[in-house]
This record gives structure tokens, sequence and C-alpha cells, in this order.
């Protein structure tokens, strides 16, 4: 085990992530991709937090794959704000 490449991170912004049990998903998702080291939720914003290895795994892999939850998510760059409020994709309503 190696630790000399210190990991990158992106924001992406996630599309119905409106409660525990979307997070839940999401996180799920995110984290089961190589080269992933940890996923910070943030309900709140609708975004998520992604540390992971540069080279095993890209932003746009990892929005593929919360996408592939049922999730729609697309990387951000710092002062972009979610369009709208969705219904929330998940059975917890
Ligand atoms: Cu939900």
């Amino acid at each position: 085990m190696s630790t000399s490449t210190s990991p990158a991170s992106t924001v992406l912004s996630v599309s119905g992530m409106t409660c525990r049990a979307c997070a839940t998903r999401v996180r799920a998702a995110a984290s089961q991709l190589p080269g992933v080291h940890s996923v910070d939720i943030d309900l709140a914003s609708g975004r998520a937090s992604v540390r992971f290895e540069p080279g095993a795994s890209t932003p746009a892999a990892i929005a593929a794959a919360i996408a592939g939850a049922g999730y729609p998510a697309t990387p951000v760059s710092a002062g972009s704000t979610p369009s709208a409020a969705p219904a929330c994709a998940c059975d917890c309503d």
C-alpha cells in the first residue's frame, strides 16, 4: 500500500438527492469505484465531495456512477449553484 499519491477531490452537483436515504445511495455508488477514498455528502446543497486517486478514477466516471444509481450528477466548479430543488429520487416519500 503506497500513500505517495495524494488524492484529488471533486465536487459533484447531484440531482434528486434530498434525504438521507438518497445520500446513502449516492455515497455507495461513488464508493464502489476504484480509487475513491471518501465521499462526503452535503444534502443541503445537493453536493457530493469525492476524494479519489488520480489516474484510478475521474470526476466524469464518478458522476456517471452516481447517475447510474438514479441521481444525475455533474462535476461543478466553485460558485455554481443547483438549478432547482428536484423531487426526491428514492422511495422515501
Ligand atoms: Cu430520498
